[in-house]
């Protein structure tokens, strides 16, 4: 091989670490932080995502077909750890980028509780969604997340 070909095949590797690293450090932030367990009592789950208030510090939501349950009323400024879990089938659940300036999506398998450390500074209404097709009213199910001062 001539010179510039050593130069142009370098470059090329350069381009594939450069992009396989966003690649990677993209896949690695939105799944940070996010730990996951069996859930061996889903009536406790979902006693917990009926009683609970925005003082607390753990907070439930609960997938199902088709929808998120309760409408989550949350303090801005405040730390909470939101339990995620599916009663069903698989979902996946999306909040949107403006509320903690990156999207957070986790893929939800059944009776499994997702629990996500979530801290949004903004008052507001927050869209959330699924992002695994889970249905014929898949596209129904959303909702949002409303954040007071
Ligand atoms: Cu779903």
């Amino acid at each position: 091989m001539k010179r510039h070909d050593y130069a142009i095949l370098s470059l090329i590797a350069l381009v594939a670490l450069f992009f396989g690293y966003q690649l990677a450090s993209s896949f690695g932030k939105t799944q940070k932080n996010v730990t996951y367990r069996a859930i061996e009592n889903w009536s406790d789950f979902n006693n917990n995502a009926n009683t609970q208030s925005p003082d607390d510090e753990d907070i439930y939501l609960i997938a199902r077909q088709w929808e998120w349950s309760p409408v989550l009323e949350l303090k801005a400024g405040q730390s909470y750890l939101l339990h995620v879990a599916s009663e069903d089938i698989q979902h996946a659940f999306h909040l949107e980028k403006g509320a903690t300036g990156q999207s957070i999506d986790v893929l939800l398998q059944p009776k499994t509780e997702y629990i996500i450390p979530l801290k949004i500074e903004q008052e507001g209404q927050y869209a959330i969604g699924c992002t695994q097709y889970c249905g014929i009213e898949h596209n129904k199910m959303r909702s949002r997340i409303i954040v007071r001062k």
